[in-house]
């Protein structure tokens, strides 16, 4: 990758999606911010101002940074993406066009763990419906009937062992749960049982936390033969993306008691989430909230503007994504 000028002159910064007081004031007087919220408001920069474009902070995942969005800039160098995943962001055609992409990795894992754990817990022992029983009175006439799950008879399988996959694999350890894992490489941080194929792994499991990245590589890798093979105990976490669920299998599965129950913070087509899956009683379902508390998403904002920062400094970014690594700055 080429480096950015280290000079005093302005840089031309897009700040792509929603702003936050860390990008709006994160940055000194040596940048010029440009701020569309949308794709759809994109359609409006002006050319003259696209060709200044120099950075860009992509700032929330439901903006698409695709190969049209990058491909009226011609002097980009960098894009700055929030978030760990990058699925929305063209990387390839950034590698191509020799600019670098860098997200917000580790700051976020220990937060993105909690969540995984807590939903998993939240699904097995039904705390939602526990909360709604006694909020509408019921535990006054009698006591909430006993949950058929627990965590304390479960083997869970970690689909994924990566950053946050090992520290999901922590809290279950702390919590004496057994573990074993799906990835394509055997990870050489951990010791559990690692399961190059997927299938067995759901046969030999009776619990799924999913926390892969999105993309082309595990769409819909979790299908009807994995939830099968899972079986009527099977229980499924997602915290990775929509796009990893074979989202109508999943439905299906929850419908015929193929699986027991599902804890879900994304989906296929996020905001929007299937009537089906609402009106469920044996699924748990978050806003995709994996990392949304205020000192976990102003970490990442850090981030975000520190990459773009050292970039423009001459210096490598923080956090380039493997597929534009940055060498010799
Ligand atoms: P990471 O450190 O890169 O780990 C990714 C793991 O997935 C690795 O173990 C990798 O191993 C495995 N993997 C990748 N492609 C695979 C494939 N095709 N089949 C099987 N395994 C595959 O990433 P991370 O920091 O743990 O984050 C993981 C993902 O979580 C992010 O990309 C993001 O999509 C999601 N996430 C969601 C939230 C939320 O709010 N819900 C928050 C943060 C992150 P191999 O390469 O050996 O296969
Ligand atoms: C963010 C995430 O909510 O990091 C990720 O991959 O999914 C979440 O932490 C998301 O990226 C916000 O755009």
């Amino acid at each position: 990758m080429a480096g950015g000028n280290i000079s005093s002159e302005k840089v031309d910064l897009l700040i792509y999606g929603p702003s936050r007081p860390i990008l709006e004031n994160g940055f000194s007087d040596q940048f010029v911010r440009h701020a569309f919220e949308s794709k759809h408001d994109l359609e409006r920069l002006a050319p003259a101002v696209a060709e200044k474009i120099r950075g860009i902070a992509v700032t929330y995942h439901s903006v698409p940074a695709d190969k049209t969005a990058l491909a009226r800039f011609p002097k980009l160098e960098i894009v700055a993406s929030f978030g760990v995943g990058y699925d929305h962001v063209d990387s390839t055609y950034a590698r191509e066009h020799n600019i670098v992409v860098t997200n917000t990795p580790d700051v976020l894992t220990e937060e993105v763990a909690d969540v995984a754990m807590g939903l998993l817990i939240a699904t097995l022992r039904e705390f939602i419906k526990a909360d709604r029983y006694l909020r509408s009175g019921l535990w006054l006439t009698q006591n909430f009937p006993l949950s058929v799950g627990s965590l304390r008879d479960r083997k869970v399988g970690i689909v994924g062992m990566g950053r946050i996959g090992q520290a999901i694999g922590r809290r279950l350890d702390a919590s004496r749960v057994p573990v074993a894992y799906h990835s394509r490489n055997r990870s050489p941080s951990v010791s559990y049982q690692h399961y190059p194929d997927l299938i067995e792994m759901a046969k030999a499991v009776d619990t799924l936390i999913v926390i892969v990245p999105g993309g082309a590589s595990t769409a819909k890798m979790i299908n009807a033969d994995v939830l099968k093979a899972l079986g009527p105990r099977g229980v499924v976490i997602n915290v990775a993306r929509g796009s990893v669920i074979d989202e109508p299998a999943l439905i299906a599965a929850l419908k015929s008691g193929t699986i027991l129950a599902a804890g879900l913070d994304v989906f296929a087509n996020e905001p929007t989430v299937p009537d089906e899956l609402r009106t469920m009683q044996n699924v748990v379902l978050l806003p995709h909230i994996g990392s949304a508390s205020v000192v976990t998403r102003n970490a990442m904002d850090q981030l975000v503007v520190d990459n773009l920062k050292a970039w423009f400094a001459g210096k490598p970014p923080l956090t380039p994504v493997p597929e534009t690594p940055v060498k010799g700055r």
